[in-house]
């Protein structure tokens, strides 16, 4: 059967989209951010000849609960200004290889290059998200302006930082009952930060990196859009008001009723009441 072409495929199209918005919104200077999006193996198939492997790249940790995943993944060193222009050259599509630390290329990395540095955080993101929610598919990293800012001037208390967040806007606690974790700083595009990423995303969907940026998880690329540009919004308004007087506020008994109206269940140790 004919393969089609894989310039049409809805799940690069959504790439190109994606980072060529986060790049708009001031998320994604220069090479910052990644994006890991988990494609079904059937989908993939109508544009790639599942057999034939490009070349294959060491991954450099074990993803053995992976073996056989297919994902489309940013890559190292590029930008996500020149995705949707290029996105054979920015973009790939790998496999993970029987031995569980080898990536088998399929597609893209046009010039020789290979998948962003912070695989690991990625995959083990993955990994835990998948132990939580099967259904999710995308882990997506990138440095939003406010939410950056916040980690500057805010303690980094995991509870303290949620709280905060959920008073700076009426929809938070909705979009993110789950709350976020927050990191201090540590050295990226290692394996110790993707474990302590991953140990995160086993209890929220948002992980700070303190004094770098976020990651968020979702069931979708528009999904995990949304989280991060609503954890940015109420970081938005943070920075805005932090320096003013609080007139008024979000209590935590009306965080309790948006809870309730809602059927969301807000991290537990957060609200007193
Ligand atoms: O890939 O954002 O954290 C560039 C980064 C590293
Ligand atoms: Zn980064």
């Amino acid at each position: 059967m004919d393969k089609k072409n894989i310039l049409t495929a809805p799940f690069v199209r959504e790439m190109q989209k994606t980072t060529a918005n986060m790049y708009r919104l001031g998320w994604d200077e220069r090479n910052g951010g990644n994006i890991s999006y988990l494609l079904d193996e059937g989908e993939v198939a109508e544009y790639l000849d599942l057999a034939c492997v490009i070349r294959t790249i060491p991954t450099g940790f074990d993803a053995t609960a992976l073996i056989g995943k297919i994902f489309i993944v940013t890559g190292t060193g590029k930008y996500f200004k020149n995705v949707e222009d290029d996105p054979e050259n920015n973009l790939g599509i790998i496999r993970i290889a029987e031995d569980g630390t080898t990536a088998e290329l399929l597609w893209g990395y046009s010039d020789g290059g290979r998948f962003t540095s912070e695989l690991p955080a990625h995959l083990m993101s993955h990994i835990s998200r998948l132990s939580v929610d099967p259904a999710n598919r995308v882990v997506m990293h990138c440095h939003p302006t406010n939410l950056l800012a916040m980690t500057y001037v805010h303690t980094l208390d995991t509870k303290e930082f949620t709280h905060t967040l959920w008073q700076m806007s009426t929809e938070c606690v909705v979009v993110f009952p789950d709350g976020v974790e927050v990191l201090p700083w540590m050295l990226c595009g290692t394996n110790e930060i993707g474990e302590a990423t991953a140990a995160c995303m086993k209890e929220a969907r948002s992980v700070v990196w303190a004094l770098h940026g976020l990651y968020g998880a979702g069931k979708s690329l528009d999904e995990a859009f949304g989280l991060v540009e609503t954890v940015e919004k109420a970081a938005t308004i943070y920075m805005l008001t932090a320096h003013l007087p609080r007139v008024n506020t979000i209590t935590d008994e009306q965080l309790k009723i948006l809870a309730d109206f809602f059927h969301v269940t807000p991290k537990a140790g957060i609200l007193k009441l």
